[in-house]
Protein backbone atom coordinates (compact mmCIF):
# COMPACT_ATOMS: atom_id res chain seq x y z
CA UNK A 1 0.00 0.00 0.00
CA UNK A 2 0.80 3.29 -0.90
CA UNK A 3 2.15 5.74 1.79
CA UNK A 4 1.62 9.09 1.01
CA UNK A 5 3.42 11.92 1.66
CA UNK A 6 0.52 14.20 4.37
CA UNK A 7 2.97 16.09 6.44
CA UNK A 8 1.83 19.86 6.83
CA UNK A 9 3.57 22.53 5.03
CA UNK A 10 6.21 23.87 8.30
CA UNK A 11 7.12 19.97 8.35
CA UNK A 12 8.22 19.97 4.64
CA UNK A 13 9.63 23.44 5.12
CA UNK A 14 11.53 22.08 7.90
CA UNK A 15 12.81 18.94 6.01
CA UNK A 16 14.03 21.63 3.31
CA UNK A 17 15.92 23.75 5.55
CA UNK A 18 17.44 20.29 7.15
CA UNK A 19 18.72 19.38 3.61
CA UNK A 20 19.77 22.32 2.35
CA UNK A 21 21.59 24.16 5.38
CA UNK A 22 23.06 27.08 4.60
CA UNK A 23 21.27 27.97 1.32
CA UNK A 24 18.88 30.79 2.43
CA UNK A 25 17.24 31.89 -0.86
CA UNK A 26 16.41 28.23 -2.11
CA UNK A 27 14.79 27.76 1.00
CA UNK A 28 13.68 31.78 0.27
CA UNK A 29 12.03 30.73 -3.07
CA UNK A 30 10.91 26.99 -2.04
CA UNK A 31 8.70 28.69 1.10
CA UNK A 32 7.18 30.96 -1.15
CA UNK A 33 5.86 28.14 -3.77
CA UNK A 34 5.10 25.97 -1.08
CA UNK A 35 2.69 28.48 0.55
CA UNK A 36 0.10 28.32 -2.74
CA UNK A 37 0.79 25.02 -3.95
CA UNK A 38 0.17 23.11 -0.63
CA UNK A 39 -3.14 25.21 -0.25
CA UNK A 40 -3.97 23.54 -3.88
CA UNK A 41 -3.03 20.66 -3.58
CA UNK A 42 -4.82 20.13 -0.12
CA UNK A 43 -7.63 17.78 -2.05
CA UNK A 44 -5.33 16.41 -4.19
CA UNK A 45 -4.37 12.78 -3.36
CA UNK A 46 -2.34 11.89 -6.45
CA UNK A 47 0.57 14.61 -6.17
CA UNK A 48 0.81 13.92 -2.51
CA UNK A 49 1.32 10.12 -3.06
CA UNK A 50 3.61 10.76 -5.76
CA UNK A 51 5.89 13.76 -3.94
CA UNK A 52 5.46 16.24 -6.55
CA UNK A 53 6.84 18.98 -5.30
CA UNK A 54 9.23 17.22 -2.88
CA UNK A 55 10.60 16.01 -5.99
CA UNK A 56 10.79 19.75 -7.92
CA UNK A 57 12.41 21.03 -5.11
CA UNK A 58 15.51 18.09 -5.17
CA UNK A 59 17.83 19.14 -8.11
CA UNK A 60 18.14 16.55 -10.89
CA UNK A 61 21.66 17.63 -10.37
CA UNK A 62 23.94 19.77 -9.37
CA UNK A 63 27.42 20.16 -11.49
CA UNK A 64 30.32 22.28 -9.27
CA UNK A 65 33.60 22.39 -11.00
CA UNK A 66 36.72 24.53 -11.01
CA UNK A 67 37.50 27.20 -13.39
CA UNK A 68 41.10 28.40 -14.10
CA UNK A 69 42.41 31.21 -16.27
CA UNK A 70 45.22 33.51 -16.37
CA UNK A 71 44.80 37.25 -15.69
CA UNK A 72 46.76 39.93 -18.12
CA UNK A 73 49.54 39.74 -15.43
CA UNK A 74 50.20 35.86 -15.60
CA UNK A 75 48.82 35.40 -12.38
CA UNK A 76 46.39 31.93 -12.06
CA UNK A 77 43.44 32.42 -10.94
CA UNK A 78 40.94 29.77 -9.82
CA UNK A 79 36.83 30.23 -10.03
CA UNK A 80 33.83 28.22 -9.53
CA UNK A 81 31.65 27.37 -11.79
CA UNK A 82 28.33 25.58 -11.81
CA UNK A 83 25.19 24.25 -13.63
CA UNK A 84 22.18 23.13 -11.69
CA UNK A 85 19.64 20.92 -13.80
CA UNK A 86 16.64 21.35 -11.45
CA UNK A 87 14.26 19.43 -13.74
CA UNK A 88 13.37 18.15 -17.41
CA UNK A 89 10.09 17.16 -17.08
CA UNK A 90 8.86 19.45 -19.99
CA UNK A 91 11.64 20.12 -21.95
CA UNK A 92 15.21 19.84 -21.98
CA UNK A 93 17.17 21.95 -18.70
CA UNK A 94 17.02 26.04 -19.94
CA UNK A 95 18.04 28.82 -17.73
CA UNK A 96 20.55 31.50 -17.76
CA UNK A 97 23.89 31.68 -16.61
CA UNK A 98 25.28 34.03 -14.09
CA UNK A 99 28.44 35.47 -13.30
CA UNK A 100 28.71 37.67 -10.35
CA UNK A 101 30.44 37.33 -7.33
CA UNK A 102 27.90 36.61 -4.85
CA UNK A 103 27.10 33.15 -6.73
CA UNK A 104 26.58 30.09 -4.90
CA UNK A 105 24.97 26.86 -5.33
CA UNK A 106 22.03 28.23 -2.84
CA UNK A 107 21.52 31.32 -5.34
CA UNK A 108 22.15 28.95 -8.49
CA UNK A 109 19.32 26.53 -6.99
CA UNK A 110 16.91 28.96 -5.90
CA UNK A 111 17.22 30.75 -9.88
CA UNK A 112 16.78 26.68 -11.08
CA UNK A 113 13.95 26.02 -9.52
CA UNK A 114 12.03 29.47 -10.26
CA UNK A 115 13.33 28.93 -13.68
CA UNK A 116 11.25 25.37 -13.44
CA UNK A 117 7.91 26.98 -12.74
CA UNK A 118 8.80 30.34 -15.54
CA UNK A 119 9.54 27.82 -18.45
CA UNK A 120 6.16 26.02 -17.97
CA UNK A 121 4.29 28.94 -17.69
CA UNK A 122 5.66 29.99 -21.07
CA UNK A 123 3.70 27.52 -22.61
CA UNK A 124 7.11 26.31 -24.24
CA UNK A 125 8.84 22.96 -23.99
CA UNK A 126 11.52 24.25 -21.57
CA UNK A 127 12.42 22.41 -18.50
CA UNK A 128 14.47 24.59 -15.57
CA UNK A 129 18.38 25.26 -15.33
CA UNK A 130 20.78 27.72 -14.28
CA UNK A 131 24.85 28.09 -13.94
CA UNK A 132 27.18 30.49 -13.44
CA UNK A 133 30.11 31.25 -11.57
CA UNK A 134 31.91 33.82 -8.73
CA UNK A 135 33.87 35.27 -11.55
CA UNK A 136 33.79 38.96 -11.11
CA UNK A 137 33.60 40.74 -14.53
CA UNK A 138 34.23 44.24 -13.40
CA UNK A 139 37.32 45.38 -13.73
CA UNK A 140 38.33 42.88 -16.20
CA UNK A 141 40.03 43.47 -19.74
CA UNK A 142 37.35 41.72 -22.82
CA UNK A 143 40.48 39.16 -23.07
CA UNK A 144 40.34 38.33 -19.31
CA UNK A 145 36.80 37.56 -19.77
CA UNK A 146 37.06 35.88 -23.20
CA UNK A 147 39.82 33.24 -21.28
CA UNK A 148 37.75 33.02 -18.71
CA UNK A 149 34.56 32.49 -20.91
CA UNK A 150 36.68 29.45 -22.88
CA UNK A 151 38.04 27.61 -19.78
CA UNK A 152 34.45 27.92 -18.10
CA UNK A 153 33.04 26.44 -21.45
CA UNK A 154 35.33 23.39 -21.45
CA UNK A 155 34.11 22.15 -18.37
CA UNK A 156 30.24 23.02 -19.32
CA UNK A 157 30.48 21.69 -22.92
CA UNK A 158 30.07 18.00 -21.66
CA UNK A 159 26.64 18.87 -19.57
CA UNK A 160 24.84 20.82 -22.15
CA UNK A 161 23.83 20.25 -25.81
CA UNK A 162 20.51 21.39 -27.80
CA UNK A 163 18.34 18.53 -27.20
CA UNK A 164 19.95 18.31 -23.00
CA UNK A 165 20.39 21.99 -21.90
CA UNK A 166 20.64 25.07 -23.09
CA UNK A 167 21.99 28.09 -21.64
CA UNK A 168 21.58 31.88 -21.87
CA UNK A 169 22.58 34.98 -20.34
CA UNK A 170 22.17 36.65 -16.94
CA UNK A 171 23.62 39.17 -14.84
CA UNK A 172 26.98 39.62 -15.81
CA UNK A 173 26.53 37.68 -19.20
CA UNK A 174 25.51 39.19 -22.18
CA UNK A 175 25.96 38.69 -26.17
CA UNK A 176 29.39 39.22 -25.56
CA UNK A 177 29.83 36.62 -22.97
CA UNK A 178 27.40 34.03 -25.35
CA UNK A 179 29.86 34.55 -28.23
CA UNK A 180 33.16 33.75 -25.98
CA UNK A 181 30.96 30.86 -25.12
CA UNK A 182 29.41 29.80 -28.29
CA UNK A 183 32.91 29.88 -29.83
CA UNK A 184 34.66 27.48 -27.63
CA UNK A 185 31.75 24.71 -27.60
CA UNK A 186 32.12 24.81 -31.17
CA UNK A 187 35.58 24.55 -31.06
CA UNK A 188 35.63 21.74 -28.73
CA UNK A 189 32.70 19.82 -30.28
CA UNK A 190 32.97 20.43 -33.88
CA UNK A 191 28.75 21.27 -33.18
CA UNK A 192 27.19 23.99 -34.80
CA UNK A 193 24.23 23.40 -32.59
CA UNK A 194 21.81 25.97 -31.14
CA UNK A 195 23.46 25.11 -27.51
CA UNK A 196 23.07 28.47 -26.41
CA UNK A 197 20.27 31.41 -26.92
CA UNK A 198 20.97 34.95 -26.54
CA UNK A 199 23.63 34.57 -29.71
CA UNK A 200 24.36 37.03 -32.35
CA UNK A 201 22.38 37.11 -35.13
CA UNK A 202 24.79 36.59 -37.79
CA UNK A 203 25.51 32.79 -35.74
CA UNK A 204 22.19 31.84 -35.01
CA UNK A 205 20.54 34.46 -32.40
CA UNK A 206 17.13 35.71 -32.16
CA UNK A 207 16.31 39.16 -33.47
CA UNK A 208 14.64 40.97 -29.91
CA UNK A 209 15.76 38.55 -27.72
CA UNK A 210 17.97 41.56 -25.78
CA UNK A 211 14.86 43.53 -25.55
CA UNK A 212 12.52 40.37 -24.49
CA UNK A 213 12.37 40.55 -20.63
CA UNK A 214 12.78 44.23 -20.26
CA UNK A 215 9.45 44.54 -22.59
CA UNK A 216 7.34 41.59 -21.78
CA UNK A 217 7.85 42.71 -17.93
CA UNK A 218 6.31 45.70 -19.29
CA UNK A 219 3.29 43.91 -21.26
CA UNK A 220 2.83 41.97 -18.08
CA UNK A 221 2.39 45.35 -16.04
CA UNK A 222 0.11 46.83 -18.96
CA UNK A 223 -2.44 43.30 -18.92
CA UNK A 224 -1.61 43.61 -15.24
CA UNK A 225 -3.57 47.60 -15.07
CA UNK A 226 -6.00 47.05 -18.16
CA UNK A 227 -7.70 44.70 -15.48
CA UNK A 228 -8.74 47.66 -13.86
CA UNK A 229 -9.51 49.87 -17.20
CA UNK A 230 -5.72 51.57 -16.80
CA UNK A 231 -2.80 52.02 -19.03
CA UNK A 232 0.46 53.53 -18.50
CA UNK A 233 0.05 56.60 -19.97
CA UNK A 234 1.64 59.46 -17.46
CA UNK A 235 2.01 56.88 -14.91
CA UNK A 236 4.99 57.92 -13.09
CA UNK A 237 7.89 54.20 -12.74
CA UNK A 238 10.74 53.57 -10.15
CA UNK A 239 13.24 50.88 -11.91
CA UNK A 240 16.15 49.81 -10.01
CA UNK A 241 19.02 47.92 -11.87
CA UNK A 242 20.87 49.59 -15.04
CA UNK A 243 21.45 46.53 -17.07
CA UNK A 244 19.54 44.61 -19.85
CA UNK A 245 16.34 44.13 -18.01
CA UNK A 246 16.08 47.59 -16.36
CA UNK A 247 17.08 49.36 -19.73
CA UNK A 248 14.45 47.88 -21.61
CA UNK A 249 11.96 48.05 -19.67
CA UNK A 250 12.62 51.89 -19.02
CA UNK A 251 12.71 52.06 -22.97
CA UNK A 252 9.16 50.41 -23.10
CA UNK A 253 7.46 52.27 -20.14
CA UNK A 254 8.62 55.59 -22.45
CA UNK A 255 6.83 53.77 -25.62
CA UNK A 256 4.53 53.63 -23.72
CA UNK A 257 3.66 56.93 -22.54
CA UNK A 258 5.19 56.47 -18.90
CA UNK A 259 7.42 58.77 -17.39
CA UNK A 260 10.89 56.46 -15.75
CA UNK A 261 11.79 58.20 -12.40
CA UNK A 262 14.99 56.11 -11.22
CA UNK A 263 17.57 53.92 -12.42
CA UNK A 264 20.07 52.27 -10.17
CA UNK A 265 23.29 49.82 -9.52
CA UNK A 266 25.19 48.31 -6.79
CA UNK A 267 26.24 51.66 -6.12
CA UNK A 268 22.95 53.57 -5.53
CA UNK A 269 20.45 55.05 -7.76
CA UNK A 270 19.61 58.42 -9.69
CA UNK A 271 16.46 60.14 -9.69
CA UNK A 272 16.07 62.30 -12.92
CA UNK A 273 12.89 64.42 -12.32
CA UNK A 274 12.43 65.09 -15.48
CA UNK A 275 12.14 61.18 -16.83
CA UNK A 276 14.49 58.95 -18.58
CA UNK A 277 14.11 59.80 -22.37
CA UNK A 278 14.77 57.26 -24.87
CA UNK A 279 17.81 59.51 -25.55
CA UNK A 280 19.44 59.15 -21.46
CA UNK A 281 18.56 55.68 -21.52
CA UNK A 282 20.86 55.18 -24.73
CA UNK A 283 23.70 56.96 -23.03
CA UNK A 284 22.88 54.63 -19.94
CA UNK A 285 23.19 51.93 -22.09
CA UNK A 286 26.84 52.92 -23.64
CA UNK A 287 27.71 53.87 -20.02
CA UNK A 288 26.86 50.70 -18.15
CA UNK A 289 27.44 47.87 -20.74
CA UNK A 290 30.21 49.07 -23.47
CA UNK A 291 31.93 51.83 -20.78
CA UNK A 292 31.12 49.23 -18.30
CA UNK A 293 30.71 52.76 -15.72
CA UNK A 294 28.53 53.45 -12.70
CA UNK A 295 25.39 54.45 -12.95
CA UNK A 296 27.07 58.00 -10.30
CA UNK A 297 28.27 59.34 -13.45
CA UNK A 298 24.47 60.19 -14.80
CA UNK A 299 24.42 63.43 -12.85
CA UNK A 300 27.06 64.92 -14.87
CA UNK A 301 25.59 64.73 -18.11
CA UNK A 302 22.45 65.35 -16.41
CA UNK A 303 22.94 67.72 -13.93
CA UNK A 304 18.81 68.00 -12.94
CA UNK A 305 19.14 64.09 -11.60
CA UNK A 306 20.78 63.44 -8.40
CA UNK A 307 22.77 60.29 -6.74
CA UNK A 308 21.79 58.57 -4.13
CA UNK A 309 24.69 56.39 -2.70
CA UNK A 310 24.62 53.46 -0.86
CA UNK A 311 20.47 53.76 -1.62
CA UNK A 312 17.68 51.59 -3.42
CA UNK A 313 14.88 53.72 -4.85
CA UNK A 314 11.72 52.25 -3.53
CA UNK A 315 11.39 55.24 -1.48
CA UNK A 316 10.92 57.72 -5.02
CA UNK A 317 6.93 58.17 -4.76
CA UNK A 318 5.20 56.45 -7.80
CA UNK A 319 1.88 54.64 -9.80
CA UNK A 320 4.26 51.85 -10.78
CA UNK A 321 7.74 49.69 -9.52
CA UNK A 322 9.90 47.58 -11.28
CA UNK A 323 12.84 45.92 -9.64
CA UNK A 324 15.26 44.64 -12.38
CA UNK A 325 18.32 44.53 -10.56
CA UNK A 326 18.82 41.24 -8.18
CA UNK A 327 17.27 38.99 -5.77
CA UNK A 328 16.20 40.73 -1.96
CA UNK A 329 16.54 43.89 -3.16
CA UNK A 330 13.27 44.89 -1.79
CA UNK A 331 12.35 44.36 1.73
CA UNK A 332 9.44 44.37 3.67
CA UNK A 333 9.66 47.62 4.82
CA UNK A 334 10.18 48.59 1.29
CA UNK A 335 7.08 47.12 0.18
CA UNK A 336 5.22 49.34 3.11
CA UNK A 337 6.84 52.93 2.09
CA UNK A 338 5.44 51.60 -1.88
CA UNK A 339 2.30 51.05 -0.68
CA UNK A 340 1.65 54.10 1.47
CA UNK A 341 3.27 56.19 -1.00
CA UNK A 342 0.34 54.99 -3.39
CA UNK A 343 2.00 52.47 -5.84
CA UNK A 344 -0.47 50.62 -7.85
CA UNK A 345 1.22 47.62 -9.00
CA UNK A 346 4.70 46.74 -9.23
CA UNK A 347 6.20 43.89 -11.47
CA UNK A 348 9.09 41.67 -11.29
CA UNK A 349 11.88 42.05 -14.23
CA UNK A 350 14.44 39.98 -11.92
CA UNK A 351 14.00 36.96 -9.97
CA UNK A 352 13.08 37.07 -6.55
CA UNK A 353 13.75 40.79 -6.26
CA UNK A 354 11.13 40.88 -3.53
CA UNK A 355 11.88 38.85 0.32
CA UNK A 356 9.13 36.84 1.59
CA UNK A 357 8.02 39.64 4.03
CA UNK A 358 7.37 42.36 1.32
CA UNK A 359 5.93 39.76 -0.83
CA UNK A 360 3.06 39.08 2.46
CA UNK A 361 2.91 43.16 1.72
CA UNK A 362 1.71 43.19 -1.35
CA UNK A 363 -0.46 40.13 -1.09
CA UNK A 364 -2.48 41.83 2.27
CA UNK A 365 -2.37 45.32 0.56
CA UNK A 366 -4.29 43.41 -2.79
CA UNK A 367 -1.62 45.24 -5.02
CA UNK A 368 -1.35 44.21 -8.54
CA UNK A 369 1.89 42.42 -7.94
CA UNK A 370 3.46 40.34 -10.58
CA UNK A 371 6.38 37.44 -9.41
CA UNK A 372 9.16 37.30 -11.30
CA UNK A 373 8.61 33.77 -12.87
CA UNK A 374 5.20 35.35 -14.36
CA UNK A 375 6.34 38.84 -15.33
CA UNK A 376 9.93 38.46 -16.68
CA UNK A 377 9.25 35.44 -18.24
CA UNK A 378 9.77 37.00 -21.80
CA UNK A 379 13.30 36.79 -21.98
CA UNK A 380 13.42 32.99 -21.45
CA UNK A 381 10.37 32.90 -24.08
CA UNK A 382 12.36 34.03 -27.07
CA UNK A 383 15.07 31.87 -25.88
CA UNK A 384 12.74 29.34 -26.60
CA UNK A 385 11.53 31.11 -29.71
CA UNK A 386 15.31 31.09 -30.62
CA UNK A 387 15.35 27.11 -29.51
CA UNK A 388 12.62 26.67 -32.33
CA UNK A 389 14.15 28.79 -34.98
CA UNK A 390 18.04 27.27 -34.68
CA UNK A 391 16.21 23.67 -35.02
CA UNK A 392 14.21 24.99 -38.45
CA UNK A 393 17.51 26.69 -39.67
CA UNK A 394 15.78 30.14 -40.32
CA UNK A 395 15.22 33.39 -38.95
CA UNK A 396 11.72 34.83 -37.89
CA UNK A 397 10.82 38.52 -38.83
CA UNK A 398 10.90 40.96 -36.19
CA UNK A 399 6.96 41.82 -36.24
CA UNK A 400 6.33 38.00 -36.09
CA UNK A 401 8.46 37.52 -32.94
CA UNK A 402 7.45 40.83 -31.17
CA UNK A 403 3.71 39.49 -31.41
CA UNK A 404 4.74 36.49 -30.23
CA UNK A 405 6.14 37.61 -27.30
CA UNK A 406 3.09 39.92 -26.30
CA UNK A 407 0.46 36.81 -27.09
CA UNK A 408 2.87 34.93 -24.84
CA UNK A 409 2.98 37.59 -22.11
CA UNK A 410 -1.00 37.55 -22.50
CA UNK A 411 -1.37 33.79 -22.36
CA UNK A 412 0.84 33.90 -18.79
CA UNK A 413 -1.61 36.40 -17.49
CA UNK A 414 -3.88 34.23 -18.33
CA UNK A 415 -3.12 31.69 -16.51
CA UNK A 416 -2.51 33.69 -13.35
CA UNK A 417 -6.12 35.15 -13.91
CA UNK A 418 -7.68 30.90 -14.00
CA UNK A 419 -5.47 30.17 -10.81
CA UNK A 420 -4.72 33.64 -8.78
CA UNK A 421 -8.33 34.98 -9.10
CA UNK A 422 -9.51 35.82 -5.54
CA UNK A 423 -13.07 37.38 -6.48
CA UNK A 424 -14.16 40.80 -5.44
CA UNK A 425 -11.81 42.44 -7.98
CA UNK A 426 -8.03 40.86 -6.84
CA UNK A 427 -5.99 38.71 -8.34
CA UNK A 428 -3.25 37.18 -6.00
CA UNK A 429 -0.84 36.89 -8.98
CA UNK A 430 2.07 35.24 -6.78
CA UNK A 431 -0.65 32.44 -6.29
CA UNK A 432 -1.63 31.82 -9.89
CA UNK A 433 1.89 31.72 -11.34
CA UNK A 434 2.78 28.99 -8.78
CA UNK A 435 -0.34 26.55 -9.26
CA UNK A 436 -0.21 27.25 -12.81
CA UNK A 437 3.78 26.51 -13.54
CA UNK A 438 3.62 23.51 -10.97
CA UNK A 439 0.59 21.87 -12.78
CA UNK A 440 1.98 21.74 -15.94
CA UNK A 441 5.47 20.23 -14.48
CA UNK A 442 3.65 18.11 -12.04
CA UNK A 443 1.39 16.27 -14.59
CA UNK A 444 4.15 15.67 -17.08
CA UNK A 445 5.67 14.32 -13.73
CA UNK A 446 2.69 11.97 -12.82
CA UNK A 447 3.08 10.48 -16.32
CA UNK A 448 6.25 9.28 -16.33
CA UNK A 449 6.36 7.36 -13.15
CA UNK A 450 8.79 7.05 -10.18
CA UNK A 451 11.67 8.40 -11.91
P1 LIG B 1 22.85 42.84 -16.00
O1 LIG B 1 24.16 42.25 -15.65
O2 LIG B 1 22.64 43.35 -17.39
O3 LIG B 1 22.49 44.02 -15.00
C1 LIG B 1 22.40 43.80 -13.63
C2 LIG B 1 22.02 45.08 -12.94
O4 LIG B 1 21.67 44.79 -11.61
C3 LIG B 1 23.15 46.09 -12.88
O5 LIG B 1 22.60 47.38 -12.84
C4 LIG B 1 23.82 45.72 -11.56
O6 LIG B 1 24.57 46.77 -10.97
C5 LIG B 1 22.60 45.40 -10.71
N1 LIG B 1 22.98 44.46 -9.66
C6 LIG B 1 23.46 43.20 -9.84
N2 LIG B 1 23.73 42.63 -8.66
C7 LIG B 1 23.42 43.55 -7.73
C8 LIG B 1 23.47 43.55 -6.33
N3 LIG B 1 23.91 42.48 -5.65
N4 LIG B 1 23.04 44.67 -5.68
C9 LIG B 1 22.60 45.75 -6.37
N5 LIG B 1 22.54 45.81 -7.72
C10 LIG B 1 22.94 44.72 -8.38
O7 LIG B 1 21.76 41.71 -15.64
P2 LIG B 1 20.27 41.56 -16.18
O8 LIG B 1 19.66 42.89 -16.42
O9 LIG B 1 20.28 40.55 -17.26
O10 LIG B 1 19.57 40.85 -14.91
C11 LIG B 1 18.90 41.59 -13.89
C12 LIG B 1 17.91 40.67 -13.19
O11 LIG B 1 16.96 40.18 -14.14
C13 LIG B 1 18.50 39.42 -12.53
O12 LIG B 1 17.76 39.12 -11.38
C14 LIG B 1 18.29 38.35 -13.58
O13 LIG B 1 18.26 37.05 -12.99
C15 LIG B 1 16.92 38.76 -14.08
N6 LIG B 1 16.53 38.24 -15.41
C16 LIG B 1 17.31 38.43 -16.49
C17 LIG B 1 16.91 37.96 -17.72
C18 LIG B 1 17.66 38.23 -18.96
O14 LIG B 1 17.16 37.88 -20.04
N7 LIG B 1 18.83 38.86 -18.94
C19 LIG B 1 15.68 37.18 -17.87
C20 LIG B 1 14.88 37.11 -16.67
C21 LIG B 1 15.33 37.60 -15.48
P3 LIG B 1 26.17 46.77 -11.06
O15 LIG B 1 26.47 47.14 -12.48
O16 LIG B 1 26.61 47.78 -10.05
O17 LIG B 1 26.62 45.37 -10.72
O1 LIG C 1 16.16 34.28 -15.56
C1 LIG C 1 15.96 34.07 -16.77
O2 LIG C 1 14.85 33.73 -17.21
C2 LIG C 1 17.08 34.27 -17.70
N1 LIG C 1 18.15 34.69 -17.27
C3 LIG C 1 16.92 33.95 -19.16
C4 LIG C 1 17.06 32.47 -19.38
C5 LIG C 1 17.09 32.05 -20.82
O3 LIG C 1 17.33 30.86 -21.03
O4 LIG C 1 16.88 32.88 -21.73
Amino acid sequence: MAVSDHVDLPTFMEGVRKRNPHQPEFVQAVQEVAEDIYEFIEDKEEYHAQQILRRIAEPDRVVSFRVCWEDDNGNIRVQRGYRVQNNNAIGPYKGGIRFHPSVNESVLKFLAFEQTFKNALTGLPMGGGKGGSNFNPKGKSVREIMRFCQSFMTELYRHIGADVDVPAGDIGVGGREIGFMFGQYKRITNQFTGVLTGKGLEYGGSLIRPEATGYGAVYFLANMLATKGEDLVGKTAVISGSGNVATHAAEKIVQLGGKVLTLSDSGGFVHDPDGFTQDKIDWVKTHKTHRRGRIQDYVEAFPKATFHEGKTPWGVPCDVALPCATQNELLGEDARTLVANGCKALAEGANMPTDLEGVHVFKAARLLYAPGKASNAGGVAVSGLEMSQNSERRAWKEEELQQMLKDIMFGIHQSCLTYGDQGGGYVDYVKGANIAGFKKVADAMLAFGVV
